[in-house]
């Protein structure tokens, strides 16, 4: 399943024959596959880009899904009302993309990893933009890229649009299966546009993704793009999802936040008590450790605020 579309949904037959594409076959990487635009049965759960399906032809575009495989992984976000939104499925890299413009927030940055950190997905950050960058003049973007580079996290510093380590990025993409993710404008459908070989990245096209000029004065995304869509490029899958305001964690427990901040969780097994909140505690080694200066402030308060915002009566 490529795409979502209200009611109907982008499948993508990986077999000539009518049906039967439940699973992926290697051998079949063609690149330009046919898309069946789909309705899908009442009783199948909400399906996601990224799922394997099982389609029946009506007529030569469109079919009705009649089935769906299991799930490796689903990379979901709390919607309206608090409902999980599924974004993507069946994933091996979460691609974390900041900028410059609009503006980086580490808290933002912090909720992600722990998502990522707690599905057991592997975690990129890049930077994207790199061209608006004063090289003289280090910019608080990049000093929050080199913190998350000295905690042992993959990052590019790249610019979707002059094509800058645009290749260093694409061989740690290679075989693999990538949803982009971060706030709208930060450039994803460009980084996508620009991996898939592109060198003028911002459109329009017909067959890759639209991107979309930032609001004027407010420097915000305007939300380009509206349903995560599944591209093949030729060496790797990527899949561009919508920009997001906030990421509320609202289902993950404390271990699920502790374990997610690799520094914190080392001392955490140090701690007196087994179920040390890390607050007030005497003897808690995260504690010692943020006084010691071992852990970062500005991560110890990004923690703090994670902890407190999955369980109220925290911190
Ligand atoms: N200077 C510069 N501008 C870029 C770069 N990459 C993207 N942009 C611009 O940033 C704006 C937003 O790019 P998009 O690719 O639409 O951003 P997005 O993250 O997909 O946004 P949403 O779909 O709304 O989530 C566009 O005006 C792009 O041309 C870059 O490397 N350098
Ligand atoms: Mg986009
Ligand atoms: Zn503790």
């Amino acid at each position: 399943m490529v795409s979502h579309f209200g009611q109907q949904l982008d499948v993508e037959a990986l077999t000539s024959t009518s049906a039967a594409i439940a699973s992926p076959d290697e051998s079949d990487k063609g690149y330009a596959r046919k898309i069946v635009r789909c309705f899908q049965r009442a009783n199948l759960p909400e399906l996601v880009t990224g799922d394997y399906v099982v389609f029946e032809y009506e007529d030569d575009d469109t079919g009705v899904i009649v089935a769906s495989a299991e799930r490796r992984n689903v990379f979901a976000r709390p919607g309206f009302g608090g409902k999980i939104k599924p974004v993507a499925a069946n994933l091996d890299v979460v691609l974390v993309v900041i900028a410059p413009l609009p503006q980086a927030f580490g808290n933002l940055v912090d909720r992600y990893l722990v998502a990522i950190n707690t599905l057991g997905l592997q975690s990129m950050l890049v930077l994207n933009k790199e061209d608006l960058l004063d090289e003289g003049d280090p910019e608080p973007v990049d000093a929050l890229l080199s913190l998350y580079a000295e905690l042992g996290y993959p990052v590019f510093k790249v610019s979707a649009k002059t094509g800058k380590r645009i290749a260093e990025l694409e061989s740690s993409l290679t075989d693999k299966t990538t949803v982009l993710v971060g706030q709208s404008g930060v450039g994803k459908s460009s980084l996508l546009n620009r991996l898939a070989g592109l060198d003028d990245v911002s459109g329009p096209f017909d067959e890759l993704a639209e991107t979309g000029a930032l609001s004027q004065g407010k420097y915000k995304g305007t939300h380009t793009t509206t349903t995560a869509r599944l591209f093949h490029l030729l060496h790797c899958d990527l899949i561009d999802s919508p920009g997001i305001r906030e990421f509320d964690l609202g289902h993950v427990s404390r271990a699920d936040v502790v374990a997610g901040f690799p520094e914190i969780a080392e001392y955490a097994l140090h701690c007196k008590f087994r179920d040390c909140s890390h607050s007030t505690e005497p003897g808690c080694a995260v504690l010692s450790a943020a006084e010691g200066g071992l852990i970062r402030e500005e991560r110890m308060l990004s923690f703090r605020q994670i902890l407190q915002s999955i369980d109220p009566k925290q911190g």
